[in-house]
C-alpha cells in the first residue's frame, strides 16, 4: 500500500509538483482500451497531468481567477477562451440521474470461484481458484441521488464481473421477490412509489398515499411490500445486507443441459438492520451513514465479503417446485426446501478514486450474460432485457457506454459497432460486416470449441398470442403470510409498527381501509395490531388463503455472527484519566471492534485522538457504547435539556448529550458498557438500570478486557432483542 499523503499545509502552497496519486484505499478501472485490450498502464494514466494548469487542450494558464475585461472596470470579451470553457464545462457537469435507484455507491472487489458450480456451469469465473475483478454498486431505490441513505426502501446490490469472457452482471437487490409480475408494470409501481407529482414529496419514502394506493390495489405488490416493512427494508449496513438475483436464471453445462438457478449473496458480517427510530435520526445526522460505513470500512482494511450461493431446480417443461412457480418474480423458495449452495466469495477491497467517474457512470444490464448463465421466460426479466441498454442512451448519451472506462470489458471487442456519440475506439479496416473479403472475413464466428455464448434452445410451448399470465400467479397473499410468520416476535413488532407509521402517514382513510384488507388476508393478528395503532375496526379476511410452512431461515434473529468491525462509542470526560481511557481503546481494538473516542470538546485525551465531540456523536453511529463519564461539557445547556425533561441532575449529573445517546442506545437494545462509579453513575442518571439486559459494568476501567469480552459477545448477536418482551410473543 502507498504511504497517505503528507498533510495539507497552512499556507496555500506555491512549488509546482505532479498531481498526488490516489489514497490507499482508492482502486480504479483497470487500463483497457475500449475495445478490451490490456494497456499495462497504471490506473492512475487517466488521471489529469502535469503540475500546471491548462485549458482542456493543455495550453498553460496563468491565471483563472479573473476574466478577461476591456479594462479593469469595462465588460468582459467574448474572446475569453478560458472563461468561456470554464463555464460552459461546468454548465454541463451533471448528467439525468438514474430513473431509479439514483442514490448509490461503489467499490471494486474480487470474486473468487469455489468451482463447486463447475457441474452445472461452464462460467469461467465460477471455475475454482479463478480470480475476476468486480464493481459493485449499491443502491436505494426511491430517493434521489443527494437522498438520505438509511430511509425504508429496497436496496439494489448490482454487481459488474469483468470476466475473460466477457462481462456478466448480477442485477439483484436485497429482497429475494419484486412488487410485479410482468416488467410491464414498473413504470406504475415507480410513478406510484415516487414523489406526488403535483408537490414533489416525500423524498425517497414509500409512507404516502399513492404507493399505498397502488399496493393494496395491485396486490400481488403485498409480499414485496411486507419485506419494505420488515427490518430488511432498513438495513444496518451495506455490508450486512443479502442480495438476491431475484428471477430464476439458468446456467448451462458443458452438454449443453441447463438447470434453473436462483443466486443469492450471504454477507460474512451477517444479515443485520437498524431499529426505525435510528434509521430516521441517521436520515437527518448522517445522510450518507451506509456511504461512510462501507468506505470507512473498506479504507480501515476491514474488507467487505459475501458469499455468492445458488439455489438449484431441474429445468422441466413446467418450471415449478414444490408448488412454487419459478418465473414468478413475487414468489421465494425457502431455503430449507432448496438450500443454498456457495459456489464463491466476493470481497471489496477499494473505494474508487473518483465518484462521478466510476459510481455514476458505470452501467449495469441483466442481459449482460457470459458463457454458461442464460435467462429465463419470467416476464419481468424479459421487460429489464430491453430497459438497462435503452436507458443509458439518455443517462450517458449515445451508444458508446460501454467504453467508458469503468464498463470496458476485460475481453477482446470485435462487434461491428461503429460511431457514434463519444468513439473511443479506432478501428481499422474497411469492413464492419459479414460477410467480407476486404478485410480477410474478420471478424469470424466462434466455433463450438470456442466457447461462444449459446442460448439455451428452450422449448416454446405452441400458444396464442395473450396479453395473460398462468393461473399460478394468481396467489398473492400466501407468501406474504410465509414470511411473516417465519419472524420471530420482535420482528413482527417492528413490522407492525412500519405498517402502522406508513399508513398513518396516508392522508385517504379509504387507501387505510383498503391495504387493513389485504392485511387481513395475510394474518388476522398483524392486521387487528395495524388496525388499533390507526384507531380503525380491523376487517375480517375475504379470501381464503393456504397455509404455509414457517422458513426460519427468513428470519435475521439469532444467528451469531463475528463481531469484527463493529463501532464502539466510548465516552470520557474531562476527569476521565487518559490511561484508563487507552486501555479501554486497546481492548476494543484487541476484540477487533473500531473504537471512537466521544469527549467533551476536540482534541486528545492523552495519545488518542478524539474521533467524535459530545455536540457532534449521536447514538445511531455505533453498535454499543462504553461509557468512562459524562460529567455535562462546558458548552451544555441544560436549560434545553430542562424542557426536554431529561433527567441530567442527580448524584451524577450527565451531560444532557451523552443522556439522550445513551437512552437511545438503551432503547435500541444496543449494548451498553460502564465503568466505575462515574460511568455507572451516568447510566442510572440517563435512566439506565445497571441491571438490564446487555448492560455490562467493571468496577473501574483497570480490567477492560473482560467488559469487552462481554461486549463483544453482545455484538455477536447485534442487538439485546431481550432487553424488552416483544409484544407479538
Ligand atoms: Fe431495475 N432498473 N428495473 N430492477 N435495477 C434500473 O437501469 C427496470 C428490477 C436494479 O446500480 C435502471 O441503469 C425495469 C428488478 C438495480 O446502476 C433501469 C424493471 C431488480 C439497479 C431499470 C426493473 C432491479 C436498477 C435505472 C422491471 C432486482 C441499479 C438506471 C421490468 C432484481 C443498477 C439503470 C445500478 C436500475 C429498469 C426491475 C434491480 C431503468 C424496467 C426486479 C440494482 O433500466
Amino acid at each position: 500500500m502507498e504511504e497517505p499523503r503528507t498533510p495539507p499545509s497552512l499556507t496555500e502552497p506555491t512549488e509546482a509538483h505532479d498531481p498526488y496519486p490516489p489514497q490507499p484505499d482508492q482502486g480504479a478501472p483497470e487500463t483497457v482500451t475500449a475495445t478490451g485490450k490490456p494497456t499495462g498502464a497504471p490506473t492512475t494514466a487517466r488521471a489529469q497531468s502535469g503540475a500546471y494548469l491548462t485549458t482542456s487542450l493543455g495550453v498553460r494558464l496563468r491565471d483563472t481567477d479573473h476574466s478577461l475585461k476591456a479594462g479593469e472596470r469595462g465588460p468582459t470579451l467574448l474572446q475569453d477562451h478560458h472563461l468561456r470553457e470554464k463555464i460552459t464545462h461546468f454548465d454541463h457537469e451533471r448528467i439525468p440521474e438514474r430513473v431509479v435507484h439514483a442514490r448509490g455507491t461503489g467499490a471494486h472487489g474480487v470474486f473468487r470461484g469455489y468451482g463447486t458450480a463447475s457441474s452445472v456451469s461452464v462460467a469461467g469465473f465460477l471455475a475454482e481458484g479463478v480470480e475476476t475483478p468486480v464493481f459493485v454498486r449499491f443502491s436505494t431505490v426511491l430517493g434521489s441521488r443527494g437522498s438520505a441513505d438509511t430511509v425504508r426502501d429496497t436496496r439494489g446490490f448490482a454487481v459488474k464481473f469483468y470476466t475473460d469472457e466477457g462481462t456478466f452482471d448480477l442485477v439483484g437487490n436485497n429482497m429475494p421477490v419484486f412488487f410485479i409480475q410482468d416488467g410491464i408494470k414498473f413504470p406504475d409501481v415507480v410513478h406510484a412509489a415516487k414523489p406526488h407529482p403535483d408537490r414533489e414529496i416525500p423524498q425517497a419514502q414509500s409512507a404516502h398515499d399513492t404507493f399505498w394506493d397502488f399496493v393494496s390495489l395491485h396486490t400481488e405488490a403485498q409480499h414485496h411490500t411486507m419485506w419494505n416493512m420488515s427490518d430488511r427494508g432498513i438495513q444496518a449496513s451495506l455490508r450486512m445486507m443479502e442480495g438476491f438475483g431475484v428471477h430464476t436464471f439458468r446456467l448451462v453445462d458443458a452438454e449443453g443441459g441447463s438447470t434453473l438457478v436462483k443466486f443469492h449473496w450471504k454477507p460474512k458480517a451477517g444479515v443485520h438492520s437498524l431499529v426505525w427510530e435510528e434509521a430516521q435520526l441517521a436520515a437527518g445526522g448522517d445522510p450518507d451513514f451506509h456511504r461512510r460505513d462501507l468506505a470507512d470500512s473498506i479504507e480501515a482494511g476491514n474488507f467487505p465479503q459475501w458469499e455468492l450461493g445458488i439455489q438449484t431446480f431441474p429445468d422441466t417443461p413446467e418450471q415449478m417446485f414444490e408448488g412454487i412457480d419459478l418465473l414468478d418474480p413475487t414468489k421465494l423458495v425457502p431455503e430449507e426446501l432448496a438450500p443454498v449452495q456457495p459456489v464463491g466469495l466476493l470481497t471489496l477491497t477499494a473505494n474508487p478514486t473518483n465518484f462521478f467517474a466510476e459510481t455514476e457512470q458505470v452501467a449495469f444490464h441483466v442481459g449482460n450474460l457470459v458463457p454458461g448463465i442464460d435467462v429465463t421466460n419470467d416476464s419481468l426479466l424479459q421487460a429489464r432485457l430491453f430497459s438497462y441498454v435503452d436507458t443509458q442512451l439518455t443517462r450517458l448519451g449515445g451508444p458508446n457506454f460501454n467504453q467508458i472506462p469503468i464498463n470496458r470489458p476485460h475481453a477482446p471487442v470485435n462487434d461491428m459497432l461503429r460511431d457514434g456519440f463519444h468513439q473511443h475506439a479506432v478501428p481499422s479496416g474497411v469492413a464492419p460486416y459479414r460477410p467480407n473479403s476486404l478485410d480477410g472475413g474478420c471478424p469470424f464466428h466462434t466455433g463450438a470449441s470456442g466457447r461462444p455464448f449459446v442460448e439455451v434452445p428452450a422449448v416454446v410451448q405452441e400458444s396464442a398470442k395473450v396479453r395473460a399470465q398462468a393461473r399460478s400467479f394468481d396467489d398473492h397473499f400466501s407468501q406474504a403470510r410465509l414470511f411473516y410468520r417465519s419472524m420471530s416476535p420482535v420482528e413482527q413488532d417492528h413490522i407492525k409498527s412500519a405498517y402502522a407509521f406508513e399508513l398513518a402517514k396516508c392522508y385517504e382513510q379509504v387507501i387505510r381501509e383498503r391495504q387493513l384488507q389485504c392485511l387481513a388476508n395475510i394474518d388476522e393478528g398483524l392486521c387487528a395490531s395495524v388496525a388499533a395503532a390507526l384507531g380503525m375496526p380491523a376487517p375480517s379476511p375475504t379470501i381464503e388463503v393456504p397455509d404455509v410452512e414457517p422458513s426460519p431461515a427468513l428470519s435475521q434473529v439469532g444467528t451469531p455472527y463475528a463481531a469484527t468491525g463493529r463501532k464502539v462509542g466510548i465516552v470520557v470526560d474531562a476527569s476521565t484519566d487518559p490511561e484508563a481511557a487507552a486501555a479501554v481503546v486497546a481492548a476494543v481494538t484487541a476484540y477487533d471492534l473500531m473504537p471512537f473516542v466521544i469527549a467533551p470538546c476536540g482534541g486528545t485525551v492523552g495519545e488518542l485522538v478524539v474521533a467524535r465531540t459530545y455536540a457532534t456523536a449521536r447514538s445511531f453511529e455505533f453498535d454499543a457504547l462504553v461509557v468512562l463519564g459524562a460529567a455535562p461539557g462546558a458548552d451544555a445547556l441544560p436549560g434545553l435539556d430542562a424542557r426536554a425533561g431529561h433527567p441530567t441532575q442527580g448524584a451524577t449529573p450527565v451531560d444532557p448529550r451523552i443522556a439522550v445517546m445513551v437512552a437511545e442506545t438503551w432503547r435500541h437494545c444496543k449494548a451498553l458498557g460502564a465503568f466505575g462509579d462515574t460511568g455507572c453513575g451516568a447510566l442510572t442518571s440517563a435512566g439506565v438500570p445497571e441491571s438490564g439486559a446487555g448492560v455490562v459494568t467493571g468496577p473501574d476501567a483497570g480490567a477492560p478486557a473482560d467488559l469487552l469480552g462481554e461486549v463483544t459477545e453482545l455484538l455477536t448477536l447485534h442487538r439485546v432483542w431481550d432487553r424488552f418482551a416483544p409484544a407479538s410473543a
